[in-house]
């Protein structure tokens, strides 16, 4: 009987419990607690920049914002810009680290040191291990958060969520979940930011229509468009009365046990199963290169 090979984005995103572990273990970045920041990137990588900016707030360790870098608001004063990027190439990160440069000390954490990016940050954390050949990313994106997560100190347990992880690549998907014709994301503080990336890589790995929003948001308009047949995803604890109010529309609610991080795991699954689904490749996404390079 003959099978069809998994996708490198199948076979990528498998290997995010591994990678975890590996950052975990590799921390050259702690930003001295106080320090004022700001972390930046476009796409996956900005999401990325906002879970992480959130959580190291809410533990107390300074101030930290997030902008996609076309928004980088240039006349604020930081101690320290983090820009995190794959490709090394992305034109909007590299157009932030060239404003900045001299005024405000900057780190780039990427994927691929033989990139501008490497001349364009004072420092560069270099996460090769954990490129990746697909287009859509999964691993890399993780990875990055992971490694700040553990820059954070022992009470982010990486190694924790890294075994959540594991489980949440054996547990099966619901069927409906697959099935479903929309589907929109829930989060609050840092795993806002998970909900995002969840909402984008559906969209990017399946075109699928998805949305996004802090779960305390969701009632004040976007529930409108619950139903049955469509999905409500919480990344994290619900806010009090919520999963009420979905139950009340019909919608299929998930909610994931564990760290936010693994559940966002079982999303990239989500994605690929629903693009294998609708016959699309989850390695050939409509209309996306690897980074976006735009004209000098
Ligand atoms: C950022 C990014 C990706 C997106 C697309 C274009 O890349 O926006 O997140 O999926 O492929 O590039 P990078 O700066 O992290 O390399």
């Amino acid at each position: 009987m003959s099978s069809t090979p998994a996708s490198r984005t199948a076979v990528e995103l498998a290997t995010q419990p591994d990678c975890w572990r590996r950052a975990a273990a590799h921390i050259s970045f702690s930003p001295d607690p106080g320090e004022r920041i700001a972390v930046t990137g476009c796409g996956t990588s900005w999401f990325m920049a906002q879970a992480y900016a959130a959580l190291r707030e809410s533990s107390g360790r300074g101030e930290t914002d997030a902008f996609p870098s076309s928004e980088f608001p240039g006349g604020r004063r930081y101690d320290r810009v983090v820009a995190i990027t794959r490709s090394g190439t992305t034109t909007e990160v590299l157009r932030v680290l060239d404003a900045v440069r001299g005024r405000i000390p900057t780190v780039a954490i990427t994927a691929d040191a033989a990139t501008p990016v490497r001349d364009a940050a004072d420092e560069a954390v270099v996460l090769d291990w954990a490129d990746e050949q697909s287009v859509v990313q999964t691993r890399f994106a993780t990875t990055a958060l992971a490694y700040l997560r553990a820059g954070l100190g022992p009470g982010d347990d990486v190694t924790a969520a890294a075994a959540d992880a594991e489980a949440a690549l054996r547990a099966p998907l619901p069927a409906a979940a697959v099935e479903a014709e929309q589907w929109t994301f829930l989060g609050a503080g840092w795993t806002y930011g998970l909900a995002q990336e969840a909402a984008l890589k559906m969209r990017e790995a399946a075109g699928a229509w998805t949305e996004a929003y802090p779960a305390m948001e969701y009632r004040h308009g976007p529930i409108a468009v619950a139903r049955p047949g469509r999905v409500v995803w919480a990344f994290g604890p619900m806010p009090e009365g919520l999963a009420e109010d979905v139950a009340g529309t019909g919608a299929l609610l998930i909610t994931g046990a564990g760290d936010p991080m693994a559940d966002l795991v079982r999303v990239h699954r989500l994605a690929v199963a629903v693009a294998e689904r609708r016959g699309l490749s989850p390695d050939a996404p409509r209309g996306l290169t690897r980074s976006v390079i735009l004209a000098p």
